[in-house]
């Protein structure tokens, strides 16, 4: 019997043109990481995420994952009002001293033709982990204490925090879930799904918050 589990698609187009977008990843079990990592990519980019606009970052193992989201999400923040400053001709200080940067003409453009990238805080975070269970407790507090984090990180801070961390009993199951299983049947790849949700979420996220909502 066909399974009833699994995401529907959402109903309209998504258009990531002008979202913000970081992945943190862990290092642990990296040929599943890898696999997530790209599915999560392409989806990005699929939803026209430009590749100025994503920021990958990574760290040792999946406990590591909510202290360095927290850290990019108030980093980003900290960027976004002091790119914010440079506009107005703002000064910045270094050890040379004081200076002024001069505000960009309108429509300027970086290096080789390439935009310059979105200086506004992130839009979404996605979060990658593989956490395979051992022979002792360390994978159930390690799954808790992630899990939870991420989850009040996302509701402290308000944006949207993707749960990109499979939680797996054996190898096999992680890498069926990362769409790389070494029978026929390859899986499915869940990096997309997390892709996806990112830029559902981001655009959501900024449209209620200017008050805008599904009439
Ligand atoms: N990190 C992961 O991302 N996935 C794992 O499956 C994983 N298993 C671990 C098993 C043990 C016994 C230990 C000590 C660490 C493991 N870690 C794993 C690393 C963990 O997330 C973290 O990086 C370290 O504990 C350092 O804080």
């Amino acid at each position: 019997m066909a399974t009833i589990k699994g995401l529907e698609a959402p109903t309209e187009k998504l258009n990531g043109e002008d979202l913000r977008i970081c992945i943190v990843h862990a290092r642990w079990n990296r040929e599943v990481i890898d696999a997530l990592l790209a599915g999560a990519l392409a989806k990005l980019a699929a939803a026209g995420v430009k590749k100025e606009n994503i920021v990958v970052e990574s760290v040792p193992g999946s406990f590591e994952l909510p202290m360095a989201c927290a850290k990019v999400i108030a980093g980003s923040h900290i960027q976004a009002a002091s790119s914010e400053a440079d506009l107005l001709g703002g000064l910045t200080f270094s050890p040379k001293g004081p200076s002024r940067t001069p505000t960009p003409a309108p429509g300027a453009s970086g290096a080789a033709g390439t935009s310059l990238a979105q200086s506004g805080p992130f839009d979404a975070v996605i979060a990658i982990g593989v956490l395979i269970k051992g022979s002792t407790m360390h994978f159930e507090y390690i799954c808790d204490a992630v899990s939870h984090s991420l989850m009040k990180l996302q509701v402290d801070s308000g944006i949207p925090v993707i749960f990109g961390v499979l939680t797996v009993l054996t190898d096999e199951q992680a890498l069926e879930r990362a769409g790389i299983a070494k029978g026929a049947n390859k899986g499915h790849n869940h990096g997309e799904d997390w892709g996806n949700a990112a830029v559902e979420m981001g655009l959501k996220c900024k449209r209620w918050a200017s008050g805008n909502f599904a009439a």
